[in-house]
């Protein structure tokens, strides 16, 4: 176990717990980013786990999203490696053989929306104050195509045609309305409830639902492989601009005074 990825394994039931340890809000930084595709690798290769569950260690806040501050005034080369790291992340939870299932336990914009769209299925605790969705715009920042894609697959066209523009963020309810998440839970019966849809999800044969999960997401991976360098192009050469700089310096700001 790594200091930012915390994982239990139940080698009776299959269940994996994955829970995020990034105080104070598990922002995805490179460092976080790399311990979870470590810890992520070693799962994916134990045959003793079928299932996993994503969820944080930390109260209030499933996952702040990608980390500001390693996209602002940081160099190309770093934001290079923080941008595979993402990529990377992502097509191993968005390609995984296992069940993944999201418990979302708190906040979770942008970035951490996207791990939880990358799921098979989403829980998330029944309280308005916990948000969730595809906020880019609001920083001043444009989320990648796959972003979209996934958003798109899962609340379809019209909902992440409004939802990415106006970058709205979602309180459990109405996410629930749209599709974003799948059931709303009392928040002591999230993780009861993640393990029991597991259970379920195991009577399905793993190899037969394997190439069918595989089917049905193929498009949206493809496109991302074939688009994976440009993409890491655009981030780069978008997060150069002065503009962007700033947009992101004076959300930094905005996050900091709202404290005081
Ligand atoms: N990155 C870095 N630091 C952060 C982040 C973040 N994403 N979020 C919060 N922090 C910091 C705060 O600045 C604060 O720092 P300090 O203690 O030094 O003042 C500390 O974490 C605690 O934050 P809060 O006091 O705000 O904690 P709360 O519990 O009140 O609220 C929230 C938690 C709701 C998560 C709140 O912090 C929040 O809204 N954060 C911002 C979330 C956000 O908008 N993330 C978007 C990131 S962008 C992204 O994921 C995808 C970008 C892809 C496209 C890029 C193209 C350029």
């Amino acid at each position: 176990t790594s200091s930012t990825i915390k994982v239990q394994l139940d080698s009776n039931t299959g269940v994996a717990i994955m829970m995020f340890q990034n105080p104070p809000v598990n922002s995805m930084s490179l460092d976080f980013m790399t311990e979870f595709v470590i810890a992520w690798d070693k799962l994916e290769l134990d045959k003793s786990c079928r299932g996993i569950i994503l969820t944080s260690a930390l109260p209030n806040v499933f996952s702040a999203g990608l980390d500001i501050m390693d996209m602002y005034g940081t160099t190309p080369e770093h934001r290079t490696a923080f941008w595979k790291a993402l990529q990377e992340l992502w097509l191993k939870v968005y390609g995984s053989g296992k069940i993944v299932v999201a418990a979302i336990n708190g906040a979770s914009p942008a970035g951490g929306c996207l791990m939880a769209l990358s799921c098979d299925y989403r829980i998330m605790i029944d309280n308005p104050k916990y948000k969730i969705g595809i906020n880019e715009t609001k920083l001043g920042i444009v989320a990648p195509f796959w972003f979209k894609d996934c958003l798109e697959n899962t609340v379809g066209y019209r909902m992440s045609e409004m939802s990415v523009q106006y970058g709205i963020l979602y309180n459990s309810a109405e996410a629930l309305k749209i599709g974003l998440v799948d059931q709303l839970v009392p928040e002591d019966k999230l993780i009861s409830t993640a393990t029991e849809t597991m259970i379920k999800w195991f009577a399905i044969p793993d190899y037969a639902r394997q190439i069918s999960k595989a089917m049905v997401r193929k498009a949206t991976m493809d496109k991302m492989l074939a688009g994976r360098e440009a993409d890491i192009t655009n981030f780069v050469t978008f997060t150069n601009k002065d503009s962007i700089q700033k947009s992101l310096g004076m959300y930094m700001e905005m996050l900091k005074g709202r404290k005081a």
